[in-house]
């Protein structure tokens, strides 16, 4: 037995120590070599003259850095030639060192880092009005080492552009996580709150590296259960690890929960009863998390209860939570996520439900906008909602996990996409109002600023199931603090501190990530095409699919409409006139075929088969050329990645060639499926130069993944 644990020791330990399994994200500190580890051995010492566990992490994260990049302790704390000096604007060694007026630059969360020559010493000076902010200088110093582009004199001021920069967990408190594709929730309910598990720390550390700074723990289908006082201890023992990485917990609350856990007759919002349970309900969760930040709300919406049930409006509902958080300084992130089987276009929906609403609502409440006006698909349009609402304060929900993008499966870089909806212009005041002008507080003055995305995280080693699936939560991360970064800056980081510095390995590789979302968009659903997916998991096509009795917009021939004439949705003026809900010219443009970008022609369009695209091929043409190219891209995927071998190692190598593997099938798959389908309707052949279809479409139709999810 002593001789099995000794060889455990001597030999497996030092392995899985150093085991390359995705587990330290983009936080590894390689040894610096050449120039670099000069310039790092100038360093000499971390100084600071405040005490808190704030500082002590951004001290202990530099001294351990340190020691991994140069070999060298730096953890003294005297003054001196090459000190790090780190404090916050009332620390007296960072007045000595920078004048108020510089000082006068940050706001919020911002930071400072500058080199500071004082007598014949040279310092590095890392500032923030706000503990959280000396972490996040911390941590973007580091990135500057990590990325090779550090120097002696730096001169930086950073201020994030959102002021809550947010996780969504649709965790569920059984730790399933709906949606979720790296394992089960990170929060061992049973065992808090007495046992903590190391990754509590570590998933707060990651994100405090990336500037996140809010979290909300559980699923947004949310249980009354999670406002049980044996749940709150539960979430004040979270919110105890996290708050000195700067990260504030919030709760997803169920609507019904005075009824369901008060015993009250109901939960209407205009019952004092019900407003009475929701105070002494919110004053018992400051009394245990005095810095909670607040509620996130899915009401009436796919089944669940809300202020509707008892004929009040979304504002009455929002305003009754937000009465109770508002002596707190709390927040009610307020879904617009709504609709309904009726007859009214499912894309249309959220905008007619909230514009009547328009300024009625608190200045501590924030409406939740998906990004797009139906759901998280390849590709959407944005949400008319933004920009429309001009008197309530607006917030986009990104979904990070992908649900509609092949799970943790493929690899898809989603920056671009976040990135197409934040620089979409709405034209709601003339030309320039994108939507991230509209939302961080640019063209509004709204109190609360705010971004939000659904994690991908879960108990995996690598933490979100896909190695590179790592890219999206930082990439999140990244635009919620500066969405003026590009895709090609943020991707640029990331493969440095993940992978490697290597040009070999970066270019190619950075290359792959920036057109994936588009290889993805063309063998699931090009030109405009969405939602045919498979009912209830969302994993693979099902174009053909029909549910008897369900919901008509939860049917894929609900939105692709093909039939003898063509194909896609008319939300034109003599369609749904879905168009009409943006702002001119953008509703002119939707509206005209010749006009419509064709990457969104079939969303607006039913267009007949023949209908000449812009490259003179027929729309059926066109349609078999896009799957076939995002087929072909995914096997040149792989051939790249291959090539890729000499510069990763080898657990991480094997495992990302090995989801291509799975991607390049399922990329096969979908445009067999689509195009045998669609084929019955155009009837006319797939071009002679693309490769024939591997599947019989009868087989396709047989596939049923076991996996259990509503919609
Ligand atoms: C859809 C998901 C469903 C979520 C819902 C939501 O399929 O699981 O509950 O969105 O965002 O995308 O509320």
């Amino acid at each position: 037995m002593k001789y099995t644990v000794y060889l455990f020791l001597l030999f497996l330990l030092p392995l899985l120590l150093f085991a390359e399994d995705g587990s330290r994200l983009w936080l590894r500190y390689k040894p610096l070599t050449g120039m670099q580890k000069e310039k790092g051995n100038t360093f000499s010492s971390i100084v600071k003259d405040e005490r808190s566990a704030t500082l002590d992490i951004a001290s202990g994260e530099l001294s351990s850095a340190w020691k991994e990049l140069t070999g060298k302790d730096i953890s003294s704390a005297t003054l001196q030639d090459g000190s790090i000096v780190i404090g916050t604007t009332k620390s007296k060694n960072i007045r000595s060192l920078l004048t108020g007026k510089e000082l006068k630059d940050l706001t919020d969360d911002g930071f400072i880092i500058r080199s500071v020559k004082k007598g014949n010493r040279n310092y590095t000076v890392i500032t923030s009005a706000e503990e959280r902010g000396i972490l996040y200088g911390v941590f973007h110093f580091l990135r500057l080492v990590q990325t090779d582009s550090f120097s002696d004199n730096l001169n930086i001021v950073e201020n994030p552009k959102y002021k809550v920069r947010i996780l969504n967990h649709w965790d569920n408190l059984d730790r399933t996580i709906e949606r979720g594709y790296a394992g089960y929730s990170l929060w061992k309910w049973d065992e808090l709150p007495n046992t903590l598990s190391p990754r509590y720390d570590a998933y707060a550390r990651a994100n405090a590296s990336i500037g996140i700074n809010a979290t909300v723990l559980n699923n947004v289908n949310a249980t009354p259960e999670i406002l049980t006082g044996a749940y709150l201890a539960k979430v004040k023992a979270l919110a105890d690890v996290f708050r000195p990485y700067g990260l504030k917990v919030y709760l997803a609350v169920n609507f019904s929960s005075p009824k369901e856990l008060g015993g009250l007759s109901d939960s209407d919002p205009l019952n004092p009863a019900v407003n009475k349970w929701w105070n002494n309900k919110v004053k018992d969760i400051y009394k245990l998390i005095p810095d909670f930040g607040g509620f996130l709300v899915k009401a009436n919406s796919e089944g669940l209860p809300g202020p509707q049930d008892y004929g009040r409006t979304h504002a009455d509902g929002a305003n009754m939570l937000a009465d109770a958080l508002k002596p707190y300084g709390g927040i009610v992130m307020w879904r617009a996520f709504v609709y309904n089987p009726s007859n009214e276009d499912r894309a249309k929906q959220a905008y007619s439900e909230f514009t009547p609403l328009d300024g009625q609502f608190r200045d501590n409440v924030i409406i939740q906008i998906k990004n797009g006006p139906v759901d998280f698909q390849p590709r959407e349009p944005f949400s008319p909602l933004f920009g429309a609402l001009r008197d309530t304060q607006e917030m986009v929900e990104f979904q990070i996990t992908q649900e509609y993008l092949g799970f943790s499966n493929h690899l898809v870089y989603l920056s671009p996409m976040f990135k197409e909806t934040l620089d979409s212009d709405t034209y709601s005041d003339g030309e320039g109002p994108t939507i991230a002008k509209i939302t961080d507080g640019t063209l509004r003055s709204g109190k609360v600023t705010a971004i939000s995305a659904v994690a991908n995280i879960g108990e995996d080693t690598n933490w979100c199931g896909h190695h590179f699936a790592q890219a999206n939560w930082y990439a999140f991360g990244r635009l919620a603090w500066n969405h003026r970064l590009t895709s090609e800056q943020i991707a640029d980081e990331w493969i440095k501190m993940t992978f490697s510095n290597n040009k070999d390995f970066m270019n190619p590789v950075k290359d792959m990530m920036l057109s994936s979302r588009e290889t993805t968009v063309d063998y699931m659903m090009p030109l405009g095409l969405h939602h045919i997916f498979a009912f209830g998991h969302h994993y693979g096509p099902e174009p053909w699919g029909d549910v008897p009795g369900a919901r008509p917009d939860w049917m894929p021939w609900y939105y692709h409409n093909a039939d003898s004439t063509g194909l896609g949705f008319d939300r034109t003026m003599s369609g749904s006139n879905a168009v009409s809900q943006y702002f001119p010219p953008l509703n002119n443009i939707y509206n005209d075929i010749a006009l419509c970008p064709e990457n969104l022609l079939l969303w607006f369009h039913h267009v007949p088969w023949d209908y000449r695209l812009k490259d003179g091929k027929t729309l059926w043409d066109g349609l078999c050329y896009k799957y076939d190219t995002g087929v072909r891209q995914v096997r040149a995927y792989q051939k790249l990645w291959d090539r890729m071998e000499e510069y990763v190692d080898g657990q991480r190598f094997r495992e990302i060639q090995s989801k291509l593997r799975v991607q390049a099938r399922d990329a096969v798959w979908w445009k067999d499926a689509c195009l045998l389908y669609f084929q019955t309707f155009s009837k006319r052949p797939v071009p002679y130069d693309i490769e024939r279809p591997v599947h019989e479409l009868e087989d396709l139709k047989k596939i049923k993944l076991e996996m259990k999810h509503h919609n």
